[in-house]
């Protein structure tokens, strides 16, 4: 047993916070992050060994639960074949062809090891596809910590009140063009000003890094609509909602196929894994076909896909089944709790990932996202942590729930929020 206080001193002297992404710290909830040992299924074990019901799902890839059993022999199986090789295996094969079979707007694919490479691909193979050089992208949305996209960015940039990181270069920040999310209008202004140097729009097409915030009706399609005008590429970063859904992306759910789709996450079942596609025309400008470079000692890593095609097998339609029985008695519970406490909360949900607003209504954009009481955050963080329920160390990230969350888990984490929201409702 090691106690969380030591092993986080120990950490703070090799690791710079005691971390290796900038969340895990628990600066905006305050205390001392928890160190997790082991998890199974929907519950984690930290160091001390105290259990949690897991609600941040490693930010999305264990939709499936914890060291699930086909998961873990497929890994095992391949490690035991050796790690990496640095040449093409047939894994990469299997996973692409079962990406592609879930998403029509993508013909050709390109492995990375993480959403942050995907992105920066993604616009690096629009700029040059284009010759543009300015890319447009919505504030709080956070596409990974690439230069060009860390302006106005959510999650953890927001997190800790820095969405424009220093060390990003004038020229990197004056080629991003920052929008508001669901506003045709300033996206119109944009390309009035700019049209003809804009390379991409990018856009979490449910921007899950402040929160869950849905696209308002008609957003995604006029995206689409003034970027096929104005000859832009249109990507859409679906790194947390690719396989969120039973109809594999946002884009499958609103019918608009983007240019370029971002993924991540799930695709790699919990292992580094990244992933850029689209049409055949616009990806074959990537080498070794294409003249736009992009490389990765560890893309396409057997581990990785191994993990992705056996997460994205277990993705049955029972297992979505479960997902959709989890996530809205969660939705339910915490409404019916949170309206007998007398606290406002609102409540967005895509399937089995959620955000939850101290507020009246779901916010649209950053700017009322910011605006609701997001000071209550660390009570709920708290309150629920010390009652076995783990969510977010952060205000401004989502809510996951697995295929392992049955209804006990979920109906002992209701029980908890009565109390915790009584206590924030008291504190208004
Ligand atoms: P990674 O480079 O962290 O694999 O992916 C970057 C990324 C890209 N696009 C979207 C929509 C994302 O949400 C992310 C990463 N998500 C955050 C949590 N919201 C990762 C957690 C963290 O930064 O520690």
């Amino acid at each position: 047993m090691i106690k969380r206080e030591e092993i986080y001193a120990r950490a703070c002297g090799s690791l710079v916070g005691g971390v290796d992404s900038p969340v895990r710290a628990w600066k905006s909830v305050g205390g001392t992050p928890i160190f997790i040992d082991s998890a199974a299924g929907a519950v984690l074990r930290d160091t001390e060994g105290a259990e949690y019901r897991d609600y941040v799902s490693s930010w999305g890839p264990m939709i499936l639960g914890h060291a699930s059993p086909d998961v873990v022999r497929a890994v095992s199986e391949a490690a035991a074949r050796s790690s990496s090789y640095g040449a093409p295996c047939v894994g990469e094969v299997e996973l692409a062809e079962m990406i592609k079979g879930r998403f029509p707007s993508i013909d050709l694919i390109r492995f990375v090891s993480s959403g942050t490479e995907a992105t920066m691909t993604a616009l690096r193979l629009a700029r040059g596809c284009t010759g543009r050089d300015r890319i447009v992208k919505f504030a709080g949305n956070y596409h990974g910590h690439n230069d060009g996209l860390l302006v106005s960015a959510g999650s953890g940039a927001l997190t800790h009140g820095v969405p424009t990181s220093p060390g990003i270069t004038a020229a990197s920040a004056r080629d991003t063009i920052v929008a508001r999310f669901n506003s045709m209008d300033s996206v119109r202004r944009i390309f009035e000003e700019s049209g003809g140097e804009i390379a991409a729009v990018i856009v979490e097409p449910w921007a899950g890094n402040m929160g869950l915030v849905p696209p308002a009706p008609g957003f995604l399609e006029g995206l689409r609509e003034i970027t096929r005008e104005r000859g832009a590429l249109l990507i859409f970063d679906e790194v947390i909602t690719g396989f969120r859904v039973p109809e594999g992306g946002v884009q499958n759910v609103v019918g608009v196929a983007p240019d370029i789709t971002c993924l991540g996450k799930i695709i790699g079942g919990g292992l580094p894994v990244g992933a850029l596609g689209g049409r055949a025309g616009l990806m074959e400008r990537l080498s070794p076909i294409g003249p736009v470079y992009q490389a990765g000692t560890l893309s396409g890593n057997p581990l990785a896909m191994a993990s992705g095609i056996a997460t994205l097998k277990s993705l049955t339609e029972s297992a979505y089944d479960r997902l959709e029985r989890a996530a809205s008695r969660l939705e339910r519970g915490f409404k019916s709790a949170a309206g007998r406490a007398g606290l406002p909360i609102a409540i967005s949900r895509l399937g089995s990932v959620l955000g939850m607003f101290f507020s009246e209504s779901v916010p649209s954009d950053l700017e009322s996202v910011q605006a609701t009481r997001g000071d209550l955050y660390p009570g709920f963080f708290h309150g629920m942590l010390e009652r076995g329920d783990y969510f977010a160390p952060s205000a401004f990230e989502a809510m996951f729930v697995s295929a392992a969350h049955t209804d006990e888990i979920i109906d002992a984490t209701v029980a908890n929020s009565e109390a915790v929201f009584a206590k924030l409702a008291n504190s208004l």
